[in-house]
């Protein structure tokens, strides 16, 4: 098992964005952008189960060390990622099941949900519409500590609700 990758930089985020591979960018994209409308501090890299381990396990194992709050990891196929990073840190995870091509997501969905009693990964739907859920969750954990976030999330929602309220008349 190569080290190499195992060291991660100082950082000011409470919200860690990972992803199995870079083809998982554009599912996980919509995560991202939440945090940064409710400017939440995020970091986002690659980390691989499968091919780079050691590089998953040290970022697990450093996360909250560095300041971490909330971990999104996003993975598809068979997507051991989230589950394997909550095996090495009590910080939560939110799993994002990435669509895969063979099996549009479900295999990605039941490797993240599924996991043993004793470690959880709290587990979001397919796709980017988990991702952005997965951005709001992480919100919804740290605002429970920051009542200046608390505000931001829910002019986030009353804005969401007036959207929706706008437009009830159909044709
Ligand atoms: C997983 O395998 C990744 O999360 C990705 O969704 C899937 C396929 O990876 P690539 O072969 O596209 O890099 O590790």
């Amino acid at each position: 098992m190569s080290n190499a990758g195992t060291e991660f930089p100082a950082t000011d985020a409470t919200v860690g964005v990972i992803m199995g591979s870079r083809n998982d960018w554009e599912t996980m994209r919509p995560a991202c952008e939440i945090l940064e409308t409710l400017e939440i501090k995020h970091e986002r890299t690659v980390v691989s189960a499968h091919r780079t381990p050691a590089r998953m396990f040290a970022y697990a194992q450093q996360a909250r060390q560095r300041g971490i709050r909330v971990i999104i990891a996003g993975a598809g196929g068979a997507a051991h990622l989230p589950g394997m990073v909550a095996s090495e840190t009590t910080v939560p995870v939110i799993g994002v099941p990435v669509q895969s091509r063979a099996l549009s997501g479900l295999d990605s969905l039941l490797s993240i949900v599924q996991m043993p009693g004793g470690i959880p990964v709290a587990t979001m739907a397919i796709g980017t519409s988990g991702a952005k859920n997965a951005g709001l969750m992480a919100a919804r954990i740290l605002a429970l500590g920051d009542e200046s976030l608390q505000s931001r999330l829910q002019a986030f929602v009353d804005a969401q609700t007036e959207q929706v309220l706008a437009a009830t008349e159909l044709e």
